[in-house]
């Protein structure tokens, strides 16, 4: 197997840190038992060299030998495919998997990330919009809500969907918009319970600190 190599930032302000995707890369490589190393590139002056791993100046991006790739939902499925410890193989399995994956991305992370943003920027309750945010999220979140009351983890086994899934959750739960959905909150519970996920957010909370010379906070869902 290629040395694999993981880039994120080198430095991000506090109020991303432990939720910064990279997580979700290292949390799968955990999962998965492979070695990683991480790198760095400067938050502050994207170059060109970052444009051609990730045309929208983010991060993470994972090079596996001569392939890089990005989207974290992307570099999760291409460490499925290679690993049974994040991708069921039997074929009803790996499509649950891979179903939930995009769900994750395209019906729930959709409607929670402007909610997020809405919510973290402190705009009014009563603001225009708001309310549009509320209920769209809202609907999602029930109908993710009716799954989780009824399974573990979203295929079956555990899997890159849950860790995408955990992690969208994750962050509405940070700004308490989970309050209304406890089987959401369990299913996040649950997830960031894993050693793997303490040692991914440890490690990447670790990353941000050196570069500003802070302790390391404690792991956090
Ligand atoms: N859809 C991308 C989103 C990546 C993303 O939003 N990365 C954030 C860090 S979590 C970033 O690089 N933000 C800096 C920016 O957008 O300029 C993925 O899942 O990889």
């Amino acid at each position: 197997m290629a040395e694999l190599i993981l880039t994120t930032f080198d430095w991000v302000p506090e109020m991303p840190r432990g939720y910064v995707r990279d997580l979700r890369v290292r949390w799968a490589l955990e999962e998965a038992k492979w070695p990683y190393r991480v790198e760095s590139v400067p938050f502050d002056a994207r170059g060109a060299g970052h444009f051609a791993h990730q045309p929208f100046g983010q991060v993470p991006w994972l090079t596996d030998g001569d392939i890089s790739i990005f989207e974290s939902g992307a570099i999760l499925m291409h460490l499925g495919l290679r690993s049974e410890a994040l991708m069921p193989i039997d074929p009803r399995g790996r499509s649950m998997a891979m179903e939930w994956l995009f769900a994750a991305l395209n019906s729930v992370e959709m409607a929670s990330v402007p909610w997020s943003i809405f919510v973290f920027s402190g705009i009014a309750d009563e603001a225009p919009g708001r309310k549009l945010l509320d209920n769209f999220l809202g609907a999602r979140l029930t109908h993710v809500e009716a799954v989780l009351a009824e399974r573990e983890w979203l295929a079956g086994a555990f899997s890159v969907a849950d860790i995408v899934m955990a992690d969208v959750l994750r962050l509405v739960d940070r700004f308490d918009g989970l309050a209304a959905h406890p089987a959401c909150r369990g299913y996040v519970a649950r997830a960031t319970a894993r050693p793997s996920f303490v040692k991914a957010h440890a490690d990447q909370m670790a990353h941000f600190a050196a570069a500003d010379g802070t302790a390391p906070a404690q792991p956090q869902r």
